[in-house]
């Protein structure tokens, strides 16, 4: 648990920022179906800022711009639904930052986690309210956890555990959901590590991979915002090249953490802008290097190869890189989830996930099943919009929060 510093935000971008920011809001509701916050309306929106110099075009084999006119190429085929699908958010992608409420992240995650805590706390105080432990409780309480997206191991480990345990005496709620912090911590410990930053990589490079709307740009917003508190230099390549929203995007969380973005205009070639970048933060000598990307769903083979296709370039470039693919989750996708990890590891060799919009949804239990299913690393979570809402992952904090504990 650590304890956010106050007057963070008014040190990220200056009192009178901070009073002029109105508040943002979350996405629409068809990418986050249970948040209820109303859409973002246009007015909220900042100024663009000016766009910086693009670097000189790439001398590198992969730049090559998108031929004729970009409606009749695939790619600006996908691109147009995901945008359809994407709806109103490519407003409310260039809104600003709330600001964070000064209090620990414990409190932040337990809030967040709420939703997830509250069904899971109150369905098993409705199964046990003084009971005894029979067959009938048992089979009550399995449907609850499995209903939570614990997944079906967890659940049977925690009813075996209760049989083993506490079968035909009196069990509370309490004894329930201490049994259920035990198994979430005893299967998310061994994959709760934070991302460690190879400082003999220079740059360390970082590639943000994931479904559309999934937060991987926020998430590299946070995570400059981070990497840039702790003195490093940092430089983001904005690859969503599909939508110029995306773009200005990544250039906002550029101006507000002084990471340098590096950008094309839309409809740019990915691969030759990754090639760009790695080779000029190589030539600064950055010390990370975090490479934004298109949102793509899992199954559209086209775009998983363009995909592959931007891991060979930077490959070529730096041999071992990337350092880090990091997959973005969004909570609130449930058991869609599940299968954007299996795909999205045998294609681009994920190597760690961060769980976004755990504020957003009842079902954070997910977390606990891709965590038994792939035992892929956990690095951070996020529970909220806001540049502090992103914190390195542990399993007890989250153990302790799903289950409702303080
Ligand atoms: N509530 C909440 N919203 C988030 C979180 N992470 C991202 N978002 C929002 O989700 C929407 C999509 O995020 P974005 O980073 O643009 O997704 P991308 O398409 O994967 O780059 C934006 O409105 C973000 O502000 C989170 O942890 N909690
Ligand atoms: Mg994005």
């Amino acid at each position: 648990m650590t304890d956010k510093k106050p007057g963070f935000f008014q040190r990220l971008f200056g009192s009178e920022a901070a009073l002029q920011i109105p508040v943002a809001t979350p996405g629409p509701e068809e990418m986050l179906p249970e948040t209820v916050a109303p859409a973002q309306t246009p007015d909220a929106i900042v100024p663009l800022p000016e766009p910086v110099a693009a670097p000189e075009p790439s001398s590198g084999p992969e730049h090559v711009p998108l031929p004729g006119p970009p409606e009749t190429t695939p790619e600006y085929v996908v691109a147009l639904e995901m945008q359809a699908h994407d709806g109103a958010r490519a407003l409310a992608e260039t809104a600003p930052i709330a600001p964070a409420e000064p209090r620990g992240w414990f409190a932040r995650l337990a809030s967040g986690l709420k939703r997830s805590s509250d069904q899971l706390t109150s369905s098993i105080s409705a199964v046990f309210t003084k009971r005894k432990l029979d067959d009938a409780t048992l089979e009550e309480l399995e449907n609850v956890l499995i209903q939570a997206d614990l997944g079906i191991e967890t659940a049977t480990s925690i009813i075996d555990t209760l049989r083993r345990d506490r079968f035909d005496r009196d069990v509370s709620d309490e004894d329930v959901r201490a049994v259920l912090v035990a198994e979430i911590e005893k299967v998310l410990g061994p994959v709760a590590r934070p991302l460690e930053i190879d400082a003999s990589q220079k740059p360390f490079i970082i590639l943000m991979i994931g479904v559309n709307g999934s937060g991987k740009t926020t998430t590299i917003g946070k995570l400059a915002q981070k990497f840039v508190n702790e003195g490093k230099s940092v430089m983001l390549a904005a690859g969503d090249t599909f939508r110029a929203a995306a773009i200005e995007q990544l250039q906002i969380w550029g101006d507000r953490t002084g990471a340098t973005v590096i950008s094309r205009p839309a409809g740019s070639d990915v691969s030759g802008l990754a090639f760009d970048a790695v080779t000029q933060a190589c030539a600064e000598g950055r010390d990370v290097l975090i490479i934004d990307t298109a949102g793509r769903l899992q199954n559209r083979d086209e775009l998983m190869n363009e995909l592959e296709k931007v891991i060979r370039v930077i490959n070529k470039v730096d041999p071992g890189a990337p350092h880090a693919t990091l997959l973005t989750l969004d909570a609130t996708t449930g058991q869609n989830a599940l299968k954007q990890v299996e795909v999205f590891s045998q294609r681009a060799g994920v190597t760690g996930l961060v769980m976004t919009k755990l504020d957003g949804t009842a079902r954070g239990g997910i977390l606990v099943a891709i965590a038994r299913k792939f035992g892929l690393l956990v690095h951070f979570i996020g529970v909220g919009e806001d540049v502090g809402d992103l914190e390195a992952f542990t399993a007890a904090d989250f153990a302790q929060a799903i289950a409702g504990r303080d």
